[in-house]
């Protein structure tokens, strides 16, 4: 994301949604942040209901908004200039759950299973060529938890853990997908498929009110690894609190069976502690709240792999935590990245793998297998 400040515009406010001839465009970014990128897309959507052109009228109420909005961001970049207010430290607070990380293991073992619900794969069968329809059932709890010890966040999530259930399907598969946002929730929430083409990825439809339920039912049609999100305004903050997840679709002829799979999540928080001090010393520190002037300003409290620091170390550690690993096993990781803003670098030490599927892609593979031919020749 742009830093603010960089470029100078509008704020999200307005431009979150945007509303014109019907369309509406939802848009990412902090808020107080310049989006150049949603004018455009907001043009096109203009371009678009408009037969191929902007009518004068709806370049006047774009301007007109434009303007306020530049107004608007002129007196955030004041309040940026006067800098972060000094920290009032508050004792950390009682959690609702013991552990805010979902462990590498916990993900379905194939696309055999029929059903997700209460935290569980079920109905395993042997599926044939034929594609089959799996019902999901994603809970959502607000909780207070403890991020390192001593120190205690609010977090948002999906079934209680972060990252949010690994939904793993196949090319044809249908998804029956219900999002229930409990009655004792503050906040509604959505979910944003990257897997599915539509508007918001499915987002607009699955809008829901602490109390109620929604549904989706979607067809997977492209092969691939993909991000899954909350994306309720303002969606950087629902991000950030740690709702997100991933949607495998397997090819039709599914993946080469392995030994064993790991579901592996990289993420970042923003806490009013900001970016300077490393997760040891951030021990004891209490309840941190969130900070959207440090997401703002890309200066992550916390950069995790599956919720916290230390979630796959020691006793956690892949390996020991579930099913031994041996000697000659195949291991298999799908690993995303959801930021809301960090690039990943994720990094193998001792081992080299034998077959990479770049960004996701199962049409895409650097296989070592054949540079190693490759280099042989020479
Ligand atoms: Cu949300």
């Amino acid at each position: 994301m742009n830093r603010v400040g960089q470029t100078g515009g509008l704020d999200n406010e307005t431009l979150r949604e945007v509303e014109m001839s019907g369309t509406r465009a939802r848009t990412f970014g902090f808020s107080g942040m310049k989006p150049t990128i949603v004018v455009v897309a907001a043009l096109v959507f203009l371009a678009a209901s408009c037969g191929g052109g902007v009518s004068q009228e709806d370049y006047d109420t774009l301007k007109v908004q434009i303007e306020a909005q530049e107004a608007n961001f002129a007196s955030y970049q004041a309040e940026q200039a006067v800098g972060t207010q000094p920290r009032v430290a508050t004792p950390a607070e009682p959690t609702d759950i013991d552990e805010i990380s979902r462990h590498p293991s916990i993900m379905p073992d194939s696309t055999r299973y029929t059903l997700y619900e209460n935290g569980r794969y079920l109905n395993p069968n042997d599926r044939g060529e034929a594609p089959i329809t799996i019902e999901a059932h994603f809970r959502i709890r607000e909780v207070v938890a403890e991020m390192v010890s001593g120190t205690t966040m609010d977090f948002w999530t999906f079934d209680g853990g972060i990252p949010g259930p690994m939904i793993r399907g196949r090319v044809g598969d249908t998804i029956d997908f219900y999002l229930h946002n409990p009655q004792e929730n503050r906040i509604p929430h959505n979910v944003d498929f990257h897997a599915v083409t539509g508007p918001g990825g499915g987002a607009v439809r699955l809008d829901t009110r602490p109390g109620a339920v929604s549904r989706l039912q979607v067809k997977l049609l492209a092969p691939g690894i993909y991000i899954y999100h909350c994306a309720y305004p303002d969606i950087p903050m629902h991000i950030s609190h740690g709702m997100y997840g991933l949607v495998v679709v397997e090819p039709e002829e599914g993946l080469p069976q392995v030994d064993h799979e790991y579901y592996v999540l990289q993420s970042d928080f923003y806490t009013e502690m900001g970016g300077e001090e490393s997760h040891p010393a951030l021990r004891d520190a209490g309840h941190l709240d969130y900070s959207p002037t440090y997401g703002n300003l890309e200066e992550p409290t916390f950069v995790v792999f599956n919720g916290r620091p230390d979630s796959i170390v020691g006793d956690r550690a892949l390996g020991v935590f579930g099913s031994e690993v041996n000697a000659g096993e195949t291991v298999r990781f799908f690993v995303g990245n959801i930021g809301p803003n960090l690039v990943s670098s994720f990094h193998l030490i001792g081992e080299i793998f034998d077959r990479v599927y770049v960004e996701g892609s199962f049409s895409l593979v650097n296989s070592t297998g054949s540079m190693w031919r490759a280099r042989s020749a020479w």
